[in-house]
């Protein structure tokens, strides 16, 4: 059986991992420019370099979060792998290139926000950063390649983080929604594809949306949320009313869920955990309201969120075309009555092993049947155009001196799961309009700045201390691919 005409297949990637040229052309830092490579899944205080009358330096500890290694300044003494990344800012054309070799229909990619409008907010935007995009969307408009552009994905300008604390601030919206009319007004006609916010069931913490104090005050965590989720229905308004061919899809990890067993504790925590980690994302993005059990936390926790007068109608104007999200791995969860974690709903439980999978050297589960009951749940519950816009494994990869790499490994994974996709079409009818699997060269690892986590179909030279020539080359996994999608999915041998 091949896919449905017209189905959306190609690749994804984020500007903060792939782009590089950090401060090139204009652009100014972003909260991923100021995270060292290492770690950016555990975090420590935050520290501040501040310039002394006397010309020196002092880097002074503050009790806010940060990632570990992200230092909120620049130390040109340390490594960090966005700068640079991958260098689609030098390579933008031979990268292009071989995804039409691939037969993309569709490469999904986001803009810099910083690249725009340096310091997020500045009173006039960077052409240099506009026209580099522009010449971006007109290759592949000429190579027949769709863009699904990604509108903030992980990228905080720096700026907006140290003076207003990201998204905590009604500032940080306001600066992101001129940003989008300024995009979507200049990009009208070469872009038909957006995303608002890239997983926005993980934004929250300094990584991703520039907030200090993330993990410990979750006051501060849902305001930044509320802003984000005004955002993403702003973004979804404006695109309809500067192009009605526009078609906006919200962005949400969305692994598969398990109880652990079927004792009925175990099942009310995946059902608690699964509604307050992803449903209630796409229940807001989709129906535009916050759901009753959300409202009742809020109500339960004392928190009480800081709206302006119109917030909560843009909410309801500005549901998205389409449900897009992420897909890695399975989760099990287990009841954990001895875990006190001062009765926060949803908390007292367990990620706990799954004996039935296989696990990538990143301890994910893989588990592609759990990708067809992740969409048939998504497409049971909503009823609108799904598409999966990440997807992928982790490997370290060899490259052998005539530049292939054998990936078996990842031609498995792949195999496995577009077949899933394919049974969820054509058994169940779930409606998928697209697969752009995650990384499709090479990049920087968001989770943990690692090069040498690599998930792409070309390999790049680069390595985790900064060294390569950036030289790319096709692995085994680039021709199956290229053999898969040019067979519109018939071909999966
Ligand atoms: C998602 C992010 C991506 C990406 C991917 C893989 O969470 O949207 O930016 O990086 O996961 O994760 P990692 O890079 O940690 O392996």
């Amino acid at each position: 059986m091949a896919f449905p005409d017209g189905f959306l297949w190609g690749g994804a990637t984020a500007a903060n991992q792939y782009e590089g040229g950090w401060i090139e052309g204009g652009k100014g830092p972003a909260v991923a420019d100021a995270i060292a490579g290492g770690n950016n899944l555990t975090h420590e205080p935050r520290k501040l370099w501040v310039d002394l009358p006397d010309g020196t330096r002092e880097v002074i500890t503050m009790g806010q979060e940060v990632p570990a290694g992200a230092t909120a300044y620049i130390d040109p003494d340390r490594y960090y792998p966005s700068h640079d990344a991958t260098d689609f800012y030098h390579h933008w054309r031979e990268d292009l290139a071989l995804f039409a070799e691939m037969n993309f229909k569709c490469f999904r990619m986001s803009i810099n926000w910083t690249r725009v409008f340096p310091h997020g907010d500045d009173e006039i935007p960077n052409e240099e950063g506009l026209k580099f995009y522009e010449d971006v969307f007109r290759e592949c408009k000429r190579l027949g390649i769709e863009p699904l552009v990604t509108l903030d994905h992980f990228d905080c300008p720096l700026h907006l983080a140290d003076e207003y604390d990201g998204w905590v601030s009604r500032h940080t919206l306001e600066a992101f929604e001129r940003y989008c009319d300024l995009v979507l007004t200049r990009y009208k006609g070469l872009v038909h594809w957006w995303l608002t916010i890239n997983e926005i069931n993980v934004c929250g913490d300094y990584f991703n949306c520039g907030v200090h104090e993330a993990k410990s005050n979750k006051q501060h965590r849902e305001q930044a949320l509320w802003h984000l989720f005004v955002a993403s229905a702003y973004a979804v308004k404006r695109a309809h009313e500067i192009d009605a061919d526009n078609r906006v899809g919200l962005m949400i990890a969305h692994g598969a869920s398990y109880p652990y067993s079927c004792n009925p504790e175990d099942v009310w925590c995946e059902l608690e955990n699964n509604r307050g980690f992803r449903w209630f994302y796409g229940d807001v993005q989709v129906r535009g309201y916050y759901p009753s059990y959300k409202v009742k936390e809020l109500e339960c926790e004392g928190i009480a969120i800081a709206k302006e007068p119109g917030d909560d109608e843009l909410l309801r104007e500005g549901t998205v075309d389409f449900y897009s999200f992420s897909y890695y791995f399975s989760e099990a969860l287990k009841a954990d009555a001895n875990r006190d974690l001062g009765g926060v709903p949803g908390l007292n439980k367990k990620g706990v092993e799954n004996p039935y999978l296989r696990k990538t050297d990143w301890g994910w589960a893989i588990d592609p049947l759990g990708l067809r009951i992740v969409l048939n749940q998504i497409w049971d519950r909503y009823q609108i155009p799904l598409m999966i816009v990440e997807n992928g494994i982790g490997l370290i990869d060899e490259k052998l001196p005539d530049g292939t790499v054998e990936d078996d490994a990842r031609i498995d994974y792949m195999r496995e799961h577009i077949k899933t996709m394919r049974d969820a079409i054509e058994i169940d009818g779930v409606d998928l309009i697209g697969y752009t699997p995650w990384g499709c060269i090479d990049i920087v690892s968001a989770g943990t700045g690692e090069m040498r986590k690599r998930y792409g179909f070309i390999y790049v030279d680069r390595d985790d201390e900064g060294k390569g020539d950036f030289s790319r080359s096709r692995k085994k996994s680039f021709y199956y691919m290229k053999k898969v999608y040019g067979s519109n999915g018939a071909d999966l041998e």
